[in-house]
């Protein structure tokens, strides 16, 4: 099993590093975090206004800083991406204009939250990132850092504190600096998670309920297929377009408000692929919140029936699986102890999350690990695949830091 990704503590202390090393000796006056999210089922859902059942990490994003005098920005990554700058420097603008995305990619999360910041204007800041949530992995490596910096913002200078609305200008964020138009799920349970809960979340009225998820006898195992995923192609706004198209044929707001009797009486005026994703999205809305009434009841077996359901739906009716998730999926079936796995995120790669009894827990990932996910000419990357991240729900592996504010 890989080593265990560092702590907030940890991650706070190496971009404080990072700061005295590229601003002088000076320490940073702020540090912020947020977590990325797992979502244990309701996939895609979020767009369609329906429920969605996702938990926060103990993987987060940090922002440690301080504010400086004037309007210049600066702002460090200490994450590697060996085809782009690791510092950008910009000026806030002081006539109104736009925050235009550009390169590095990475900085358009910041811009985008400066831009839809709810208490602007902010002063000029130089700050440092530091994140455990791995990029392109599912687990809203993107949603942690917009969150986190929005945090950092309200330090530099409050806002009036709405969780909600903080969540939202976060999703803002996203669609304009990154242009993935995305739902509410990974911003919203980034602000409001809670330890020892997933929140069930109603994607229409944003209202959350949390659901107990803390059975030492459980453990969810989140398993890394390192296909790195990216959502600004054109594969998930087409699954979203694909949906809405369908609402409207079937004369609804939203596939929130659809049953499976509309789609099939109009099913001789949908195409086959409307047709699909559209049923994708209506039974998993019901899916997820029998799977959070399941929870609720502690009926484990029938919670990894749902994921197991929700996993066939994405791959089969949704295509947004691939065979590297499908294989990771079947091999965790096959372990005794395991209760449902799936496929995690937007698709296309990422994470599968597995639901399983904590005695269980050596075995799955000794025979996760035993599979070679690459094609038979490639052994380079053999056996790297797993990057296994266990949460022993019950237990000190999940200590999940919401939106916590450390003062350095
Ligand atoms: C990504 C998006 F950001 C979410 O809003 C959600 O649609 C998810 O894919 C799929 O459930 O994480």
């Amino acid at each position: 099993m890989a080593a265990p990704s560092p702590g907030v503590s940890e991650l706070v202390a190496a971009a404080r590093r990072v700061y005295v090393q590229v601003f002088g000796d000076e320490a940073p006056q702020l540090a912020v975090c947020a977590p990325g999210r797992v979502n244990l089922i309701g996939e895609h859902t979020d767009y369609n206004q329906g429920f969605v059942l996702p938990m926060a990490l103990p993987l987060v994003t940090v922002v440690v800083g301080s504010q400086t005098s004037g309007q210049d920005v600066t702002v460090v990554t200490t994450t590697e991406d060996a085809d782009e700058p690791r510092r950008v420097d910009f000026s806030l603008p002081t006539d109104g204009s736009q925050l235009s995305p550009g390169l590095p990619s990475w900085a358009n999360y910041v811009k985008g939250v400066l831009q839809h910041y709810r208490a602007p204007p902010v002063p000029g800041f130089r700050a440092v990132i530091a994140s455990s949530v791995p990029l392109g992995g599912g687990l809203s490596s993107s949603a942690s850092l917009e969150v986190a910096f929005y945090t950092f913002l309200q330090q530099l200078k409050p806002d009036n504190g709405d969780k909600v609305l903080k969540a939202v200008a976060c999703q803002q964020a996203e669609h304009s600096h990154a242009g993935v138009p995305c739902g509410i799920m990974d911003q919203f349970v980034s602000v409001l998670g809670r330890e020892g809960h997933a929140l069930l979340i109603d994607c229409r009225s944003l209202e959350a309920s949390p659901v107990p998820l803390a059975d030492p006898g459980l453990v969810i195992l989140i398993t890394n297929s390192n296909v790195k995923h990216s959502l600004s192609g054109s594969e998930y706004p087409t699954r979203r377009r694909q949906c809405e198209h369908a609402a409207s044929i079937l004369g609804k707001d939203s596939l929130r408000d659809a049953t499976m009797k509309d789609l099939e009486e109009a099913r001789d005026r949908l195409d086959d692929v409307t047709y699909r994703r559209a049923r994708h999205v209506i039974e998993e809305i019901e899916r997820t919140t029998c799977a959070a009434e399941a929870l609720k009841r502690g009926a484990f077996k029938e919670f990894g029936k749902l994921m197991v359901e929700s996993h066939n739906s994405l791959r089969d009716l949704y295509e947004v699986s691939c065979r590297e998730l499908d294989e990771l999926v079947s091999a965790a079936m096959e372990v005794e102890g395991v209760y449902g796995s799936r496929m995690t995120g937007g698709g296309f790669g990422g994470c599968t999350v597995t639901l399983l009894q904590a005695q269980a827990i050596d075995r799955t990932i000794l025979h996760i690990q035993m599979l070679n996910l690459n094609s038979p000419d490639d052994n380079s990357n053999r056996n790297s695949l797993q990057d296994p991240v266990s949460l022993n729900v019950g237990g000190e592996l999940y200590t999940t830091t919401l939106d916590t504010l450390t003062r350095c």
